[in-house]
């Protein structure tokens, strides 16, 4: 069966009897004058139909006895595809999504108001319409979720409207086989990149040079595009968490931090690795990496199904407190907040930071990052070992573990290219 038929099955299953659930991909967003930022589905609309095209529509029915399922897209246009890139006839619609049904977005409408109709028609007496209300999904430039639920409460005032948005995201956080799989594929081409970019480090380039040089590494080899904007980020710049500039030139004695990952069939990989630009750790350098190493290692050997994302996180905070202590390099006093300012932990998946509920207990088929991290201001020295773990029965396994993070493998990797 298709896989996203199957995610459908499973959505149909948590849907209430007589309801239907409707679903966008959302519009383009106008950047400046007819300038649009690219184009992504609504991820949740993704997960469920595979279908990267703006304006798509996807209606779900559970009707008493059978289930009914819809897809709308534009109608193929040849004129907009010679301006701006592919268009998807219905017949791939169909073969991508694996539904049977595909229409004109301008059927929506007639499709739409039949099901929903107070009197009992071919779907049964629908009692129930869920939308995504979460606040961004624009279904026009300026009509959001929210405000057709208005709409339609007010024009079916037999209807209830409930928001799908935390169901669809419950089916997102256990991820299939073939979800884990493409995960661990980005991993791979990402894996690769970081290799590439270890032979190509010296002292004196520009950050910028190691960050295009990943992503061509990707796009030439793999036809792989970016999970997320890369971070290269060498000495006290590592200490933005996010740093977007990538325009200082690498010192001598410079870490580097680099924070980045490829996407494979829409999954990310998400991994921060920090290496000495001269293949060498010096002293302090090497304390503080030891320190965040060993908290990696740590937390991947805690992870298990039961604990929650604040488990680990209260886990990574007093491990790194009373390492930095026995290092000098804080004091008892002192609140490690002050030198380790984020979570160590997110769902990964069709988004870098997948969606999630943070407080459910983890379980088997979890997939999430592991990223403890140090920065100190003092001597511009920052420190991130991000590996992405998927939650097993029993604990954890680290689906980056080939990457190399022990100091003595990547000292030993600088030798070799001399
Ligand atoms: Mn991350």
């Amino acid at each position: 069966m298709n896989e996203f038929e199957i995610r459908r099955n499973r959505l149909l299953d948590r849907m209430d009897e007589n309801s239907v659930c409707l679903l966008f991909s959302g519009v383009s967003k106008i950047k400046s004058e007819d300038s649009t930022y690219p184009f992504l589905s609504n991820r949740h609309f993704y997960y469920l139909t595979g279908i990267e095209q703006e304006n798509s529509m996807l209606i779900l029915i559970k009707g008493i006895c059978e289930n009914h399922v819809y897809l709308f897209v534009d109608e193929y246009n040849e004129i907009k595809e010679k301006w701006t890139g592919k268009r998807l006839t219905f017949d791939e619609a169909r073969y991508i999504s694996g539904v049977n049904n595909v229409n004109s977005t301008n059927a929506l409408d007639s499709i739409l108001s039949l099901a929903l109709a107070k009197e009992d028609n071919q779907y049964g007496a629908i009692s129930t319409l869920y939308l995504d209300l979460s606040p961004e999904i624009k279904i026009r430039e300026s009509t959001s979720t929210n405000e057709l639920a208005n709409a339609i409460r007010k024009k079916y005032s037999h209807l209830e409207v409930k928001n799908i948005y935390e169901d669809i995201t419950r089916l997102r956080m256990i991820k299939s086989k073939f979800e884990v799989d493409s995960i661990k594929e980005a991993i791979k081409i990402t894996q690769q990149g970081i290799n590439n970019l270890i032979i190509n480090m010296k002292v004196g380039q520009y950050e910028y040079f190691l960050a295009d040089n990943f992503e061509f590494y990707g796009r030439s080899h793999n036809r792989t595009n970016l999970a997320f904007d890369t971070i290269v980020a060498s000495g006290k710049n590592a200490l933005c968490l996010h740093y977007p500039t990538q325009n200082s030139q690498i010192k001598g004695d410079d870490l580097v931090l680099f924070d980045l990952g490829f996407a494979h069939k829409g999954y990310a990989a998400d991994i921060s690795r920090t290496y000495p630009i001269s293949g060498t750790f010096n002293e302090v350098q090497r304390d503080i990496y030891e320190a965040v190493l060993n908290c990696n290692k740590a937390l991947i050997e805690y992870a298990k199904p039961g604990l929650t994302l604040l488990d680990l996180q209260n886990f990574a905070s007093d491990f790194l407190r009373s390492e930095c202590i026995r290092l000098g390099l804080m004091d008892e006093s002192e609140d490690i907040r002050k030198y380790y300012y984020h979570s160590c932990s997110h769902h990964l998946g069709l988004d870098t930071h997948d969606c999630a509920i943070r407080s459910l207990p983890l379980e088997p088929g979890n997939v999430i990052t592991i990223e403890p991290g140090l920065y100190f201001a003092n001597n511009g020295i920052g420190v991130r070992v991000e590996d992405d773990i998927l939650i097993t029965s029993t604990g954890a396994e680290n689906l980056s573990i080939g990457i190399q993070k022990e100091i003595n493998d990547i000292e030993r990797l600088f030798k070799m290219k001399g």
